[in-house]
């Protein structure tokens, strides 16, 4: 690690007490080969809560695909950085995502007042960077990369919580040929109001557009709508949109099975599918609840009156 420089060292700021940086990166690795996904685990630094209120990225541009943040409580290892490739995983646990950065995306920034709580009292005692290394010929010099993140992090409690609602297809089969196919996702919300600032969509190959809704007496109201084949990052939300107890929250992913030869199925290798679509929201820190998930198959009643968009390709 020689040519990276010390990732433990942390960078009081003077004028602030309750601030403070944590550096999340690599140890110096070569990637042995292109498409290498590379974890590593950091504690969280303090057993108190603490809030997390700005990323700050640092990636090497010619080799970094992209960059995803989890928090979760058993990382598959704390001891070293592994291989998390579609074998192992990031967390033997359930890991939430909090963070993604992706080349040509720019990064999103969190509004101000909001943090992420984390710390062991808010289940999130490690943080795992995934680093998708994609093309490794500029390590044909063997120099070891350190890419990851800065955050910027406060103990002072914060006035909203930054929070993950997950919706998700367990269940799409993709037939061979087949011009389109729907994945369908919607859950009636039961909770306190959340406010969607950021949304992040996530499929492999054959997804074309990913859409996802507020639905509100009958009226449906994008969030975010998106390629899933441009850069993954989490994109700036619908503004002014709450969701609230009583709404419906509902998600589409158009895919293609043109150029299959066999039905494809949700699962974990480039040759499966996935259909995801990300909210991230705040919430006022009352009754904040930091990770929610969907994943129950929308019925074709509803999603008759789904705008026409959520079936238009996006251009890449
Ligand atoms: C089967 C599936 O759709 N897996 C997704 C969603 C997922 C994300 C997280 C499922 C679980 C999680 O803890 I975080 I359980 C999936 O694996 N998505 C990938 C990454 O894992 C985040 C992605 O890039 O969105
Ligand atoms: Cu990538
Ligand atoms: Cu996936």
């Amino acid at each position: 690690p020689s040519d990276c420089v010390s990732r433990t060292r942390q960078q009081p700021v003077l004028t602030n007490p309750h601030n403070f940086s944590l550096d999340i990166r690599m140890p110096g690795v070569v990637p042995a080969g292109s498409d290498t996904y590379l974890c590593m685990a950091f504690p969280v630094p303090t057993s108190r809560d603490s809030y997390i209120v700005d990323f700050i990225p640092h990636a090497s541009m010619d080799t970094v695909h992209h960059m995803l943040l989890f928090g979760c409580q058993t990382p598959v290892s704390t001891t070293s950085y592994w291989d998390c490739g579609s074998v192992q995983g990031t967390c033997e646990d359930e890991a939430s995502i909090m963070y993604a950065w992706a080349r040509n995306a720019p990064p999103t920034k969190l509004p101000k007042d909001v943090g992420f709580k984390v710390g062991r009292n808010s289940g999130t005692s490690y943080f795992v960077l995934q680093i998708h290394y994609g093309d490794v010929t500029a390590f044909r010099d063997h120099h070891r990369d350190c890419s990851g993140l800065t955050l910027r992090m406060t103990s002072k409690p914060q006035p909203f919580i930054a929070g993950i609602y997950l919706l998700m297809s367990v269940d799409t089969v993709i037939l061979p040929g087949k011009k389109v196919t729907n994945a369908d996702i919607a859950c009636d919300y039961t909770s306190y109001p959340i406010y969607p600032f950021a949304f992040r969509t996530h499929t492999h190959h054959l997804g074309k557009v990913v859409s996802g809704y507020r639905i509100r007496d009958g009226k449906w109201s994008m969030i975010g709508r998106q390629s899933p084949q441009l850069p993954q990052a989490f994109y700036p939300a619908n503004k002014e949109l709450n969701v609230k107890n009583g709404d419906t929250i509902a998600a589409r992913c158009m895919f293609t099975g043109e150029g299959r030869t066999s039905k494809t199925y949700i699962g974990g290798t480039s040759a499966d599918e996935m259909c995801n679509f990300y909210i991230m929201y705040y919430m006022d820190s009352k009754h904040a609840i930091p990770y929610m998930n969907c994943m129950e198959t929308g019925s074709n009643e509803l999603f008759q009156d789904i705008p026409a968009e959520a079936n238009v390709p996006i251009a890449v």
